[in-house]
């Protein structure tokens, strides 16, 4: 399968609304166009009361510590999936979204980086989101690309880190390096005390409205939501103004303690239900033991996995009201992201081809479909001209003559064979601006 068809039909989860519709939260959840997840850590999935929730209540997982840094890259230069993959391939093969947590973050970082500093922590971080974000291509949902880079209190400025030391623009580099390495992944800024309009919520708000007007690639917005028996009384206010900026918004770590908890739950579940680019809800963990708040049972379920109130009106919650998301492409999980979508062109030996564009100011991702004619074919070759100050750097499934001007491109071993009417794909990476080249293809 091409990689655009993994996402596709990862992508395609939520129109397949399993039998029990109304009766779990993902089922709930996908039945207004949304979908309802959980943190999931990998050394769980050999405990029998677990995965009978995880597998039964939730269309969405994200690792909880699985994909970070200091797990994926405890060694420079040497990466270790294992883990992330296990949570991957478990949300994968029962059809769930899998959100990724999360490429760059000023904690749980490996020693070697706590130690770096300057550009060679830039560069190495930048490498770090390159990698990751490239080992798990087609297969990610929504990515948090960087996670609570705001600093707590009045100012609503960036926190201090080794991270924000090397330059204010590393957010945006991680975001470029990001859609870089997954175009087909929504890319997040996640943070945490960010529930109500506040400083810190107002200083993310500005860096999207900045990255939105720029063209640095943003796609979404995660609101933590850790919540202490209330819930800010803007919350639904506050996400509205984010997705009226032109991004989704994703409850991504919820957890709420306290007696007020069953209401609260209910109350966040309303006001992403009301908010039409609030596209789903993850909840930091399954039963209250699996919690990072020990003590606190802060969660659905209770140590031996029972259904607590909050739990019902969660529920209820879901199955009642809300505002449908959007059937927009690129703007809810169940449709892919938005390219844009050229007409075919026409070539004289059996295949068409189709350029997709993910652009930003002084690059581009550029995504080709070939596809077979009337009959199958058992190798093809694409043209594409590219213009004057577009360079490609890099470039996959596919091996190219010429990186200016005019360029060749002929299918790999594995991709060129194509069925009549069937499509296959190829990318590549570049500098400048791409936009206007039709490809032309042939095949034989
Ligand atoms: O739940 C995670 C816990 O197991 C880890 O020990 C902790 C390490 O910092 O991270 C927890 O998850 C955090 C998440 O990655 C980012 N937002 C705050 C979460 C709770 O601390």
């Amino acid at each position: 399968m091409t990689v655009t068809a993994v996402v596709a039909a990862g992508m395609a989860l939520l129109a397949i609304a399993p039998a029990s519709a109304g009766t779990t939260l993902g089922a709930s959840a996908a039945e207004k166009g949304r979908y309802f997840g959980t943190a999931v850590a990998a050394n769980k999935l050999s405990d029998n009361t677990y995965v009978t929730i995880l597998n039964r209540e939730f269309n969405s997982v994200t690792a909880e510590n699985e994909m970070k840094w200091n797990a994926t890259e405890p060694q420079q230069g040497q990466f270790s999936h294992t883990n992330g993959d296990r949570i991957v391939n478990h949300g994968r093969q029962r059809g769930m979204l899998v959100r990724g947590h999360a490429l760059l973050w000023h904690q749980q970082q490996p020693g070697w980086a706590q130690n770096m500093s300057g550009s060679a922590l830039r560069s190495a971080a930048i490498n770090h989101v390159t990698q990751v974000a490239t080992h798990y291509r087609g297969k990610i949902h929504s990515w948090d690309v960087v996670n609570e880079a705001f600093a707590d209190g009045t100012g609503g400025g960036r926190r201090d880190s080794n991270l924000q030391r090397t330059g204010n623009d590393w957010i945006e580099a991680a975001f470029r390096a990001a859609r870089a390495a997954d175009p087909g992944a929504k890319l997040c800024y996640n943070d945490y005390n960010t529930d109500g309009i506040n400083a810190k919520s107002t200083g993310i708000y500005n860096m999207v409205r900045d990255f939105k007007a720029r063209g640095v690639p943003i796609d979404c917005v995660g609101i933590q939501s850790h919540l202490t028996n209330t819930v800010p009384g803007d919350y639904q206010a506050n996400i509205q103004r984010f997705a009226d900026l032109g991004v989704d918004v994703q409850i991504t770590e919820l957890d709420i303690t306290g007696s007020n908890q069953a209401n609260v739950y209910a109350s966040v579940v309303r006001s992403c239900l009301a908010v039409a680019r609030c596209t789903g809800i993850t909840v930091w963990g399954i039963r209250d033991s699996d919690s990072w708040r020990t003590g606190q049972n802060p969660l659905l379920f209770d140590n031996s996995g029972n259904k607590k109130a909050a739990y019902t009106s969660t529920l209820n919650a879901l199955n009642s009201g809300g505002t449908p998301v959007p059937t927009t492409p690129g703007t809810n999980p169940t449709t892919p992201p938005p390219p844009s979508t050229p007409p075919p062109t026409s070539g004289p030996g059996g295949c068409t081809a189709t350029m997709f564009l993910n652009s930003w100011t002084g690059g581009f991702v550029a995504t080709v479909r070939v596809t077979a004619g009337a009959s199958a074919i058992t190798s093809w070759r694409v043209t594409i001209t590219l213009p004057s100050g577009a360079a490609v750097t890099n470039a996959w499934s596919a091996t190219n003559t010429g990186t200016t001007g005019t360029t060749q491109w002929a299918n790999v071993s594995y991709n060129g064979t194509v069925a009549a009417g069937q499509t296959t794909e190829f990318g590549f990476q570049g500098t400048g601006t791409a936009t206007g080249p039709s490809p032309t293809c042939t095949a034989s």
